[in-house]
C-alpha cells in the first residue's frame, strides 16, 4: 500500500477531525483477521469495504456490485446470516442507504438474528458528493443529508446502538459488537470530505481511471514541493 495511504489510515481522521471510513474498515479487518462475512450497501463505504477489508476467505463478500442497489445491505445480511448462521456477518451501510430498508430491523428483531450493523455516517450521499467534488466544482446540491436519530430507531426495535466519534473508541466499539450476543448498531461519524479512489469517470474507460484526488496534493507531493522551495526552485 502507498505510504500516503498508510499514513492516512494510521492518522484515522480527516482535516475536520472526523473519522475516516478507510480506518474503520481497516480496523474491522484487523480485528476479525479478514475472516468475517461482509455485506456492504452502495456508495463510498461499499468501495472502502472492498478496498480496505483484507479478505482471507472465499465467498465472504456479498455486494450488489455495479448494479448499485442502495438499501440492499440490511436484507442481504439477513439472508447471509440465515444461510450461514455460524459465521459473523457485518452489514455496512451509509447514512443514505441504511434508511432505504431500515424496516428490516423488524425482521432482525422477529428472528432474533445476530447481524452486526455498521452505519458509516458522513452526513452526505457521499458517492454523489465525490462526483460533485471531482467533476462539478464542489457544488453540493442534493447531497447533504440530515439523518434521523439512528439510536432511537435501533432501540425501537430492541437493538443496542453506539455512536462513535473518536478514533480511540473505534476498536472498543467493534469489540463490543463482537462480544455482544445479538444484533448491534454501530454508527461511526465520518469525514464528509474523504474520497475513495481509484474511480473511473462515467462513460470513461480504464485509461481514464482517476488514481489521485484531482484537486489535492498528496503528502509526498507536498514534501517534494517544500523541499524544492527550500532549494529555491519554483513549481
Ligand atoms: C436506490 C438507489 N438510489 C440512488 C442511487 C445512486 N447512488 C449511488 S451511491 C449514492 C449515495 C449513497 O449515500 P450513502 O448511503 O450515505 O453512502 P456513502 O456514499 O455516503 O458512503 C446514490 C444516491 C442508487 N445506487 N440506488
Ligand atoms: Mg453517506
Amino acid at each position: 500500500m502507498a505510504g500516503d495511504l498508510k499514513e492516512e489510515i494510521e492518522k484515522g481522521v480527516g482535516e475536520d477531525g472526523k473519522l475516516l471510513m478507510k480506518t474503520v474498515i481497516s480496523k474491522l479487518s484487523d480485528l476479525t483477521e479478514g475472516k468475517d462475512l461482509i455485506v456492504p450497501d452502495v456508495g463510498q463505504h461499499q468501495m472502502m469495504a472492498s478496498r480496505f477489508y483484507n479478505f482471507q476467505t472465499e465467498n465472504s463478500f456479498f455486494v450488489s456490485g455495479g448494479a448499485g442497489t442502495m438499501g440492499c445491505s440490511l436484507p442481504m445480511a439477513i439472508g447471509v446470516k440465515m444461510a450461514r448462521p455460524d459465521e459473523r456477518v457485518w452489514s455496512i451501510s451509509g447514512d443514505g442507504g441504511f434508511q432505504m430498508n431500515v424496516q428490516e430491523l423488524g425482521t432482525i428483531m422477529e428472528h432474533d438474528l445476530d447481524v452486526k450493523i455498521i452505519i458509516l455516517n458522513n452526513g452526505y450521499l457521499g458517492m454523489v458528493r465525490q462526483w460533485q467534488t471531482f467533476f462539478f466544482d464542489a457544488c453540493y446540491a442534493g447531497t447533504p443529508m440530515q439523518s434521523p436519530d439512528f439510536g432511537l430507531i435501533a432501540n425501537a426495535y430492541g437493538i443496542p446502538h453506539r455512536k462513535v466519534e473518536k478514533l480511540a473508541d473505534v476498536v472498543p466499539a467493534l469489540q463490543e459488537a463482537i462480544d455482544h450476543k445479538g444484533a448491534m448498531v454501530l454508527e461511526f461519524i465520518c469525514d464528509p470530505a474523504e474520497v475513495i479512489l481509484p474511480m473511473i469517470p462515467s462513460g470513461g474507460g480504464f485509461e481514464d481511471m482517476l488514481v489521485k484526488h484531482p484537486k489535492k496534493k498528496s503528502n509526498t507531493q507536498k514534501k517534494e514541493k517544500s523541499s524544492k522551495a527550500d532549494q529555491g526552485e519554483t513549481a
